[in-house]
């Protein structure tokens, strides 16, 4: 097994050196510079609204925006994203990660996380796909064992400090203190709080790849700049195991021919697979997290 695999899997993450190619470094900057602009000025309808931590971001007034959704979006013109996201840079780590080969690659999402400029802001302790303020022990583990199939990553295109991860929590439910932090719908106040956090920094060009179901959380502050391109791919073999946690972010804009006609033929393969996935599940949306938790 490779050293990276073996971090990975014992982890719960890794980070990863020289994952963009210097040839597309600028592009790349360039790119994010203007959807950035797009969104603070109220332009691009896919975008993370202050105030929500999860999908549906489509409140009606938003106030400042910590991300930009679907960056290989056709109408946002940025052919840079795709170009990146079907790389072999980041492609070969991910096979390795996941264990596949090129033909189990699935398509899933691509977007940017920013500061907000006006306000700073917080996700509470989560992992993707699991409800944890209800789930118990064994839901929990249910779900973490069933959670092979894809890999997520946080490419830092300028220094990021605003992860928090607990090392191993992919593998095992919580311990009774770790769930009394992670069961409210509030962020931390201080996220080192947490038995076992540690707080991840990314030098530009690195990526952390990791599980989406550790346990995490994150702050964002709006004096420090931020571009991280965050993406997962799928492997097509889990089936529709990631389908709530994919679907959620609103893919339907993926299905038309001008989106298709913007990536090659491995690009087309992997959209392929994601397509696929869409039909089995008769396009229904389901949210994996609830914004407001009762207290
Ligand atoms: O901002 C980050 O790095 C993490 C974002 C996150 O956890 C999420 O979108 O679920
Ligand atoms: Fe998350």
């Amino acid at each position: 097994m490779s050293n990276i695999k073996q971090a990975y899997d014992e982890q719960g993450f890794v980070v990863v050196e020289n994952t963009v190619p210097p040839e597309m470094r600028q592009a790349l900057e360039c790119a994010c510079e203007r959807v950035i602009s797009r969104t603070r000025n109220g332009e691009w309808p896919y975008r993370r609204t202050v105030g929500t931590q999860f999908p549906p971001f489509d409140d009606a007034t938003p106030t400042d925006y910590w991300g930009v959704q679907h960056v290989m979006h056709p109408d946002l013109h940025e052919p840079i994203f795709a170009r990146w996201y079907t790389s072999s840079a980041l492609l070969d780590p991910v096979k390795e990660l996941l264990g596949c080969q090129d033909d189990d690659l699935q398509m899933e999402l691509f977007n940017l996380l920013i500061n907000p400029t006006a306000h700073d802001f917080a996700l509470r302790w989560h992992r993707d796909d699991v409800r944890l303020e209800k789930a118990s022990d064994e839901e929990e583990r249910k779900a973490l064992d069933a959670w092979h199939y894809g890999v997520q990553w946080n490419t830092a295109l300028y220094r990021d400090s605003c992860l928090f991860v607990v090392p191993g929590s992919h593998k095992i439910p919580r311990t009774p203190e770790q769930r009394v932090l992670s069961s409210g719908g509030d962020a931390p106040k201080n996220p080192l709080d947490m038995p076992g956090a540690i707080r991840l920094t990314l030098n530009p060009g690195e990526t952390v790849f990791y599980n989406s179901n550790i346990l995490h959380c994150a702050a964002y502050d709006s004096q420090q700049k931020r571009a991280t391109l965050h993406a997962c791919i799928g492997d097509r073999r889990g089936g529709t195991t990631r389908a709530r946690n994919v679907l959620q972010h609103g893919l339907e804009w993926m299905k038309g021919t001008e989106f298709r006609e913007t990536l090659d033929a491995k690009g087309q393969q992997m959209l392929d697979s994601l397509l696929k996935l869409q039909e089995k599940t008769g396009g229904e949306v389901v949210y994996s997290q609830n914004n407001e938790i009762e207290k």
